[in-house]
């Protein structure tokens, strides 16, 4: 059985928490292939709203089994408080989620070092979300890391002391002002420790291996967005993860031949959050309109996001790198009432107009060329099919499959499960 993946395509936060809820009753195991708590998937049913950073989407379905793979970063403490959360629910955890033995720990001295260096980089700052995503994934390139299969051995501790000894002493050569209580952060640690213990730990490419043979069927979920993959992405304002299809074989164990659908999830507009260039960015009253209706703040750190048109340069590029076989187009909803929609469809870069994304696309190198279109007046949100669309809606998905070649399968219309139309 082919292995589908679920991508964003842009900086994040395009809806994939709610489509991945949406199709996991399709599915028999959902696994979670990189990023860490620095993710924040957004659920909406019952008219309540649950926010995930580890825990795969799939949690609150019946029969799915839920996949923290290899290539994710786990904090014990933040995932400890995710369960806290969950145990209103009733969940079975110990048949609906599974840890990988290789998927590496955030320390809380990551965490410190994360904010050391922001701090020392002054404007210049990437704007992370504090997580000690990039100092976990620096110590698992480098080979220093610890993995979730550590800590069943008996002088795991030893290995840990070592290791933040050694990431205090950097924390003190950034020379930034930072306070902490290091045994109260360990207290906290180790107790979150003895928690994630009790779960079931497996050797998750032996699970994804066997499930194939079995024919299950798999949904691998990714995190943040193709624009913050460490290699394709707007780097150095990236997540310190390929965040891209590539990531699924790495962050899984899955063989390239056996990725089947890629769904591409991307909002009808264009958010970032955190710093980095943007080229639709918009600074007037579209772009807080935009922030205001859909509501924008990030997921994990409440942050407002920085609000723009749809950059097709930007989706074209996504949709190639990832080999995106079905769209799907979030928050469409959104723009009702605009008096009109922009999409960027190219850029001048150099004197030239082009239709691939440069290596530098920051305000002074690349102007964007926008297409006008029509807006519309009607309130999407109550429409349950496609027939029920006004024609500049029907317009606008007509012009993005043409220019991106990939047709939109569904179309949300809000955050509820309910609010999903496929086409
Ligand atoms: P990090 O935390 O070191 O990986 O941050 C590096 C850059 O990646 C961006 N990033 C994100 N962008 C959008 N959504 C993310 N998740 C949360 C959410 C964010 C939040 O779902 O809303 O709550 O603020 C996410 N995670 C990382 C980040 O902004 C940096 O630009
Ligand atoms: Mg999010």
């Amino acid at each position: 059985m082919a292995v589908d993946l679920l991508l964003g395509l842009q900086w994040g936060d395009e809806g994939k928490g709610k489509i991945v809820d949406v199709l996991t009753r399709n599915y028999d195991i959902i696994a979670r292939f990189q990023g860490g708590p620095n993710a924040g998937h957004t659920l909406e049913f019952d008219g309540i709203k649950h926010v995930l950073h580890t825990i795969p989407s799939g949690i609150f379905h019946d029969n799915a089994e839920n996949l923290v793979g290899n290539g994710v970063v786990i904090d014990p403490v933040i995932f400890k408080k995710e369960l806290d959360n969950l145990a209103q629910f009733n969940l079975d955890l110990s048949k609906k989620l599974r840890i990988s033995r290789k998927a590496h720990l955030i320390l809380p001295t990551h965490r410190l070092l994360d904010a050391a260096s922001e701090a020392s980089k002054g404007k210049a700052k990437i704007g992370s979300t504090l997580k000690g995503i990039g100092p976990t994934y620096m110590d698992k390139t480098g080979r220093n890391g610890i993995r979730v299969g550590d800590i069943e051995l008996e002088n795991w501790k030893e290995k840990y002391r070592a290791l933040a000894n050694k990431h205090e002493a950097m924390i003190d050569f950034y020379g930034v002002d930072l306070q902490y209580n290091l045994p109260e952060l360990e207290e906290e640690f180790f107790q979150a420790v003895e928690v994630l213990k009790q779960l079931p730990i497996i050797d998750s490419e032996e699970y994804m291996h066997q499930a194939q043979l079995k024919g299950k069927t798999i949904l691998a979920e990714g995190a943040q967005g193709s624009l913050l993959d460490i290699d394709f992405g707007t780097y150095p304002y990236v997540t310190s993860s390929n965040t891209t299809a590539a990531g699924a074989c790495t962050g899984l164990g899955i063989a390239p031949g056996k990725i089947g659908e890629v769904f591409g999830i991307f909002k009808a507009y264009t958010t970032r959050v955190g710093s980095g260039p943007f080229p639709t960015e918009l600074f007037d009253d579209y772009g807080k309109t935009m922030a205001k209706v859909g509501n924008e703040f990030g997921a994990t750190t409440g942050r407002p996001r920085r609000c723009g048109w749809l950059d097709l340069v930007a989706l074209r590029y996504a949709v190639q790198v990832n080999g995106v076989t079905q769209l799907m187009m979030m928050k469409g909803d959104v723009l009702s009432g605009f008096d009109h929609l922009k999409v960027c469809t190219a850029y001048r870069y150099k004197g030239e107009v082009i239709q691939h994304l440069p290596y530098n696309i920051e305000a002074e190198n690349v102007e964007p060329i926008y297409t006008e279109m029509a807006g519309w007046e009607e309130d999407l949100t109550q429409m349950s099919s496609e027939d029920q669309f006004p024609d500049a809606l029907n317009a606008y998905i007509t012009f993005l499959e043409k220019e991106l070649q990939v047709p939109i399968s569904i179309v949300s219309v809000g955050p509820d499960r309910k609010q999903t139309i496929h086409r």
